[in-house]
């Protein structure tokens, strides 16, 4: 079986897009592939997290993660932190990078803002540990949302200069898996800005956990246009807001946004609107009765963590001990 690694960051409340765009689709991969899945608070302190919100929301992950059907024993789900070859192999990868490479990331560019001189410097290297996480298992497929297609040509950059500087074929080529339909979210208020769960804006997201109430109304104050859902797809074209929302709708029924608008092009936003609240809700919350059940036994979700974190060790410790032979370190 081809193995495959993929992280989420214990950033907030996971979102409608962290669902569509990749928890959703991780969970078939756990009979087709050897299945690795990081909660990744290393990548989430790069930028500022309030330390008892970062716990707090690192367990929240997990549960979301199981209870949208990721099983711990079918495939390896752990915390970042707790697996250390990820810090070693990053600072390796950190020596590898070149500056040029960490200049395009349009990522680093979208989340540092004008004030780019106040960014950490974790947020400019953020890339490398991404590379690590996936290096780290010999990982070649990896499943991400499209917004992730530039990080993981670095990775494969990375990969490719460190077996020519050390005159290996160690690190394998990685291919991004990416979900066509739905494969990236829009924010509810900026049809042009994905949808993010540290967006300042509750409004502009669904969170896994919002109840019944929150989502419709979310929907129902979601930005659109005057005009009625178009016929059909080209019928999208400047109307991002609109497509967006087709979408989500065609994602949450695992069908195709010409199938949406067969059925409901021509509606007013306001018929459609209530639609597709109504689809979220049924499909969200018996996700969220799981997360909170989940919750109520943190002892035992630590627990599977932990069983999760001593797995992933198994096979990332011998990669990265032999990483470092290569580079010449002394052994331990
Ligand atoms: N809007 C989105 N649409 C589709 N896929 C998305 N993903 C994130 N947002 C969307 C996918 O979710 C996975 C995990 O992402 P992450 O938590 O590691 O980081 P992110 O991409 O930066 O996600 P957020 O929600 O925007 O987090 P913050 O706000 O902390 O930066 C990835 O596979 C990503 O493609």
């Amino acid at each position: 079986m081809q193995r495959v690694f993929s992280g989420i960051q214990p950033s907030g409340i996971p979102t409608l897009g962290n669902y569509l765009g990749a928890i959703r689709n991780w969970v078939p991969m756990q009979d087709t592939h050897e299945s690795i899945f990081c909660v990744v608070d290393l990548h989430a302190i790069t930028v500022w997290q309030d330390p008892k919100e970062l716990a707090a929301q690192t367990r929240e992950m997990a549960a979301a993660l199981i209870a949208c059907g990721l099983d711990p024993h079918r495939c390896i789900l752990f915390v970042q932190s707790h697996v250390h070859a990820h810090a070693r192999l990053a600072w390796i990868f950190n020596c590898v990078a070149r500056l040029g490479w960490l200049n395009r990331m349009t990522q680093f560019k979208d989340k540092a803002g004008k004030d780019r001189e106040s960014a950490s410097a974790g947020l400019y290297v953020y890339p490398n540990l991404m590379a690590a996480d996936i290096h780290a298992y010999h990982a070649v497929k990896v499943p991400v949302g499209d917004d992730q297609k530039q990080h993981l040509e670095l990775a494969n950059d990375i990969a490719q200069k460190f077996n020519h500087d050390y005159g290996v074929e160690f690190f394998p080529t990685i291919e991004p898996m990416i979900q066509t339909v739905a494969a990236r979210v829009m924010s509810l208020r900026d049809g042009s800005k994905k949808m993010s769960k540290s967006d300042a804006s509750d409004q502009s997201r669904i969170n896994l956990t919002d109840d019944a109430d929150t989502i419709a109304l979310k929907i129902r104050r979601a930005k659109t246009d005057p005009e009625p859902l178009p016929e059909h797809v080209s019928g999208f074209e400047g109307r991002p807001e609109a497509r967006n929302l087709v979408g989500i709708l065609a994602g949450i029924g695992n069908t195709t946004p010409d199938a949406v608008l067969r059925e409901h092009g021509g509606k007013g936003f306001g018929a459609f609107k209530e639609v597709l609240a109504e689809a979220l809700v049924a499909h969200l919350s018996p996700i969220q009765a799981e997360m909170n059940r989940l919750l109520e036994d943190k002892g035992a979700l630590d627990a599977a963590l932990r069983l999760g974190a001593q797995r992933a060790a198994a096979i990332a410790e011998p990669i990265v001990t032999e990483a470092e032979r290569l580079v010449g370190f002394l052994p331990r």
